[in-house]
């Protein structure tokens, strides 16, 4: 009996010391002291002990225990020891290591173009209308003196839902709205997408952007759309910038102009932005049609108005001198961090 409980402690006390984690430290003390461990097998044979010497040989399970006991507290104290420093050595920090850098997003050029366009307007006292790009045909077209088989439809072919229901070809569906609540006077403008059925080039797509602006109150002339128009000029493409109107035609104005600014590169004299011509056109405008206004609900016999149309990529082609649409539409991140 004590040639096996010396065996016993031996051999636990080896394994202890050689024990690699804290779970092969819980397997030896199952293993010895566990319920079915080998030294409760003794405890549980002393029965077969001879009287006078159980005292002797308990005190020796006793103390093997107690052996055994203190090694396995010992050796658990150095492994979790050594876990932590092994962990605290791989969590170390160089604080000398460069950053991560964050990359900040920006403003599309198309939506810079635009909110430097809306200041403009805005403190001009202008609100900004947006509207659906699905559209009534009697919105997009009837309203604003386009009816069927005339052939601005044609020019502005775009994609139908229905036979009444199509992809707005422009802006004004927006301000045709506005006018039909009868609420006066009326300073918008409405930017947003538009659609044609266009191929695609290096200046057309088949999804661009417009801001429309209209004006209607009691009054309006000519002059107020030449004035608002040269003041818009000045502050978005400078202070020396000049404009010139040229008739033109639109079915929805009368009379109707398209408007050329001297060359914000050149100043005038000539250049390659402007193909050597001093000048840049940049929108159409006009007087609001009289029918388009009754139509809308409006009497054109107490109101007069003005409206515009400015092709928004066409803007910021320019200011930005890029010399291709489609660079507008890809996304190419090296494109877009150059604004
Ligand atoms: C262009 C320039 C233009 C308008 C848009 C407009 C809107 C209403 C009434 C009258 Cl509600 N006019 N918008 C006016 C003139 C020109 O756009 O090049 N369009 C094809």
């Amino acid at each position: 009996m004590k040639e096996k409980l010396n065996a016993i402690r031996q051999a636990a006390l080896k394994q202890i010391e050689n024990a690699k984690d804290l779970d092969a430290l819980n397997d030896i003390r199952v293993s010895v002291l566990g319920k079915k461990g080998e030294l409760t097998q003794v405890l549980k044979s002393m029965k077969d002990v001879a009287a006078e010497e159980r005292p002797v040989i308990g005190q020796m399970v006793n103390d093997t225990r107690s052996a055994i006991e203190a090694l396995l507290e010992k050796e658990r104290t150095i492994l979790t020891r050594k876990l932590r420093e092994e962990k605290m050595k791989k969590e170390v920090i160089d604080v000398t290591l460069p950053g991560k850098k964050k990359m900040t997003g920006h403003r599309h050029p198309n939506q810079i173009a635009l909110e430097d366009l809306e200041r403009v307007f805005i403190g001009m006292g202008y609100e900004v209308v947006e509207g659906p790009e699905v559209e009534y045909d009697k919105y997009n077209f009837e309203l604003l003196n386009i009816p069927a088989n005339h052939p601005a439809k044609d020019e502005q072919d775009t994609f139908y839902i229905t036979k009444d229901i199509l992809l707005r070809t422009q802006t004004s569906p927006v301000q045709a709205r506005i006018m039909e609540t009868g609420r006066m006077p009326i300073r918008i403008i409405s930017p947003g997408r538009v659609f044609r059925s266009d191929e695609v080039d290096a200046t057309h797509s088949p999804s661009f952007h417009q801001v429309e602006g209209l004006v209607v109150d009691k009054g309006i002339t000519f002059a107020d759309l030449k004035g608002t128009i040269n003041q818009w000029a000045k502050e978005f493409f400078g202070p020396d910038t000049r404009t010139k109107f040229r008739p033109h035609h639109f079915p929805f104005t009368e009379p109707s102009a398209e408007v050329d600014v001297t060359c914000f590169k050149c100043g005038g004299k000539g250049c390659r932005m402007c193909k050597g011509s001093g000048w840049i056109e940049i929108l159409g405008c006009g007087m609001v049609h009289p029918k388009v206004l009754k139509d809308c609900g409006i009497d054109p016999e107490v109101y007069s108005g003005f409206a515009f149309g400015i092709g928004l990529e066409r803007v910021a082609l320019l200011k930005y001198e890029i010399d291709d649409m489609r660079l507008l539409y890809e996304n190419d991140k090296r494109f877009l961090d150059q604004f």
